[in-house]
């Protein structure tokens, strides 16, 4: 009963008020629209304009996704897609993901029915939408109705200044994205600001969002509600700031030439963004130099050249693990199939108070990890699970990812790190991220949560 009155208020709310829930290209353009705003203050203080008050930025979106057993509820579902229908609690062995430690929120996962995510400019926009949602959706008299019927909330926040866009570790993070056919209508031109923001080597939104078939090598259909929706992968990961920065501050031990350094070998970018294999010395931290007019930020692989068989980035840095990017030549296994598939948009945000070696014991941050792809099996899971907790990818023996690469209780992570003369191991006793809990969700497109869903 309960159940066919969500759906009822489900339907209402995305019916008679739309500007509630965001799809993709609202999402899109709210996006844009907050970074061509911030342009316009930044153009207007270089040219010492007094911009009196700035423009302030109210804008919120928010999207309502669903666990397999959520959907049930709502309606009968197929099984079409394995990870998601089973849970991330059944891939936790392939994952290697702890059963133990997790947020009481997320600990039993496989109880978990649903997510509202809602990001906005300040705390104010962020809650008065929230707001809105659980009014529409009766909070209290509908969730609280279902059997066992709880709601709790987990809150992340960008960093204040000077940490501004920088994730608990110190690096700039959201840079390489893939582009996405039909969002992003046309490409970047080569020479924009945008296009340095890009992935360039991947425009496929159809591993991105949800058609109704699966790929090419696969025969499974989905129901066509299914269709415009995408896969979001949430996972709560704890960061152990004083671990990174004793493990990078032995840097000698590894031949690097500073803390900086070392840190910039278990990332493959440097803390401003700048990519190792094309700044593999970097003494001001500085972004990379424009390319004649091209950014690049992004437009890079990892070529030979140099004829060093001591790359610059290290096989196992995160970056490298998770896009090898132009592997071919290295003359990688090109079998693998994570390479034309393993793609994913990512759009985490960080929790928990600044590290502060003074600190009281017992403070927690990290990064609330979401990312969203067409499947997950290729995606996330693939990065995770074959990539990441694997020494022998993008090479034999590169070592785990020093970053989110897992082994089973008891084991020691291990890593590679490359330099100019020696691949060097180096043993990772405190593991930098820890799974705190997490689960697989469906975003469905507005069309379905008017019609199928909730008929
Ligand atoms: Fe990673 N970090 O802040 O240290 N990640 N990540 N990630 N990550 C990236 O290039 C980080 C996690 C990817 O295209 C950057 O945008 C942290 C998971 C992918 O070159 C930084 C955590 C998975 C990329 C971080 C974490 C991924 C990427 C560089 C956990 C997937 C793009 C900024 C606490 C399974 C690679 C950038 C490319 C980049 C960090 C988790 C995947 C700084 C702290 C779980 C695909």
């Amino acid at each position: 009963g309960s159940a066919t009155a969500f759906a009822q208020c489900l339907r209402k709310m995305v019916v008679d008020q739309p500007e509630l829930i965001s799809n993709l290209k609202s999402t899109k353009k709210a996006r844009d629209d907050i970074a061509a705003k911030k342009q316009r203050a930044e153009a207007a203080s270089k040219l010492g304009q007094p911009n009196g008050k700035p423009e302030k930025l109210h804008m919120s979106f928010a999207l309502i996704a669903f666990t397999y057993k959520g959907l049930n509820m709502l309606n009968e579902v197929r099984k079409t897609d394995p990870a998601f229908s089973n849970g991330m609690k059944s891939d936790g062995d392939a994952l290697n993901d702890p059963i133990t430690g997790l947020d009481p929120l997320l600990a039993n996962a496989d109880e978990i029915h649903g997510l509202i995510k809602v990001a906005g400019c300040s705390n104010g926009s962020v809650n008065g939408r929230l707001g809105k949602i659980q009014a529409a959706l009766q909070r209290g008299t509908v969730i609280q109705d279902v059997p066992g019927g709880t709601e709790g909330r987990l809150d992340g926040a960008t960093r204040e200044k000077p940490f501004r866009g920088k994730e608990h570790f110190g690096f700039e993070d959201g840079i390489s994205q893939p582009l996405m056919n039909g969002i992003d209508d046309t490409p970047p031109s080569p020479d924009s600001e945008a296009h340095a923001l890009y992935n360039m080597d991947t425009e496929q939104s159809i591993l991105i969002v949800t058609g109704t078939t699966r790929h090419e090598n696969s025969s499974a259909r989905r129901p066509d509600w299914m269709h415009d929706g995408s896969f979001l992968v949430f996972r709560k990961l704890e960061q152990d700031v004083k671990a990174f920065r004793q493990l990078t501050a032995s840097f000698a031990t590894y031949q690097c030439e500073s803390a900086a350094h070392m840190g910039a070998k278990l990332m493959g970018r440097w803390p401003s963004g700048a990519p190792l294999a094309l700044q593999a010395y970097n003494t001001t931290d500085a972004p990379p130099a424009d390319h004649g007019k091209v950014k690049v930020m992004n437009n890079f692989g990892y070529p030979t050249d140099g004829g060093d068989k001591e790359p610059a980035c290290p096989f196992a840095a995160h970056i490298r693990k998770t896009n090898p990017r132009r592997f071919g030549d290295w003359g990688l296994n090109s079998g693998d199939q994570g390479l034309k598939f393993a793609k994913m948009i990512r759009s985490g945000i960080s929790y928990g108070p600044d590290y502060a070696d003074s600190e009281p014991a017992g403070l927690q941050r990290g990064l609330l990890f979401a990312c969203y792809q067409a499947f997950i099996e290729d995606g996330f899971q693939h990065m995770q699970a074959s990539w990441s907790n694997k020494t022998y990818f993008p090479k034999s023996d590169s070592g785990l990812d020093p970053i989110i690469g897992q082994v089973p209780e008891g084991e020691v992570l291990k890593t590679v790190i490359t330099n100019r003369t020696a691949h060097i191991e180096v043993p990772i006793t405190t593991p930098l991220v820890t799974f705190r809990g997490g689960e697989y969700f469906f975003v469905p497109s507005i069309a379905a949560l008017k019609g199928a869903l909730t008929e």
